[in-house]
């Protein structure tokens, strides 16, 4: 399987987030990507090629102008205002306040973000453009013909909307890359989020559409970030109705409770028949993930990648999220593995 890596994703990396009451170094950081692309070449994977850009036009068609002007010229504006650190956002157009958007930086970084987990550093935008041709180019590779890529994004994408950041995420790389799909004649994309924490990025953007299929795995909102999206009774709106469909989890949910629930979507997703599948690919199931609650262990994943195989579909992984690091590799690669030996 051809992966698509940039070195680019080391210009993004986040000082500090808030976790239990105290301020810890980011858990989504460079060595994550790192270790991923060691196992990639660790097992001879195939090829490691570098991303091509395909400038701005296809990140447009899933965010907005606002937020990413907003996005690409914050560093910029906070240099100019000499305070140390990273830019962190605080304040959010809850409910009781007004949803203006104010001119100043932090007003504004409020204004397009939902939690205070997407630090911006001097690097962040280059990181985040990166990743989001990372996902592009390996939807390019399939688009001319090969069954399956993986784009080994860095920084994640899939908790990012249309014009909000969080939980890590900036640009959606799995969004613009099935919009890409979509731009280039494919009638019908369905998208599997496998990640611990709910799509709500993906979900939102694709959720009034029936071009896009939207099925997601994970931690109960009830219980688990993001908590205000990604229940069982989320069924698409108007003409995408019918077409989202996610499956909460108990804690402590193992590879038992998760493959039934695997099969269910996996099911939604034959019934849809779909042009090409989209594979939002994180490994925070993990069992020693430092911050998820659920109980997979490295051979799984292998399973994961067999039976999503089986769907018989061209195949694109865009990596999410996933933070026990020493593991990451293992587990990231043992789905593409999975995935091939079938
Ligand atoms: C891409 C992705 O996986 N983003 C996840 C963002 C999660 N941010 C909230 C983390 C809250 C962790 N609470 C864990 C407490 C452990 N003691
Ligand atoms: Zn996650």
């Amino acid at each position: 399987m051809l992966t698509i890596y940039s070195d680019d994703h080391h210009l993004h990396h986040g000082r500090s987030e808030l976790i239990d009451g105290q301020l810890m170094p980011c858990f989504e950081m460079p060595s994550r990507a790192d270790h991923i692309l060691q196992r990639v070449m660790d097992r001879k994977l195939g090829p490691v090629e570098a991303p091509t850009d395909f400038g701005m036009q296809p990140i447009k068609r899933v965010h907005d102008e606002g937020f990413l002007a907003f996005f690409q010229s914050a560093w910029q504006r906070w240099a100019e205002m000499n305070v140390e650190g990273d830019i962190l956002p605080f304040t959010w157009p809850a409910r009781s306040l007004r949803k203006v958007k104010p001119t100043s930086l932090l007003g504004q970084f409020g204004y397009y973000s939902f939690d205070a987990g997407v630090p911006i550093t001097a690097g962040t935008w280059q990181a985040a453009y990166s990743a989001a041709q990372v996902a592009l180019t390996a939807q390019a590779a399939i688009q001319k013909g090969a069954n399956s890529a993986f784009a080994l994004c860095r920084p994640p994408g899939h908790h990012a909307a249309a014009d909000v950041m969080g939980g890590y995420c900036y640009l959606n790389n799995a969004a613009i890359a099935t919009q890409a799909f979509l731009d280039q004649g494919h009638k019908k994309v369905a998208i599997i989020d496998v990640d611990y924490h709910h799509g709500n990025g993906t979900q939102s953007i694709f959720y009034a559409r029936n071009d896009v299929l939207f099925t997601s795995i994970h931690g109960h909102p009830e219980a688990e970030f993001p908590f205000f999206l990604g229940y069982d009774d989320e069924p698409g709106e108007g003409p995408g109705e019918g077409f989202n469909f996610n499956y909460p989890l108990a804690a402590g949910s193992g590879w038992n409770e998760w493959s039934a629930a695997l099969e269910q979507a996996c099911k939604q997703i034959a019934a849809y028949a779909p042009d090409v599948l989209v594979v939002s690919l994180g490994v925070d199931t993990f069992k020693d993930d430092p911050i998820s609650q659920f109980k997979l262990d490295s051979p799984d994943y292998l399973a994961m990648g067999e039976r999503l195989k089986r769907l018989g579909l061209p195949t694109l992984f865009v990596m999410e999220g996933g933070y026990a690091v020493e593991e990451i590799g293992i587990n990231a690669v043992n789905v593409l593995e999975g995935f091939e030996r079938v």
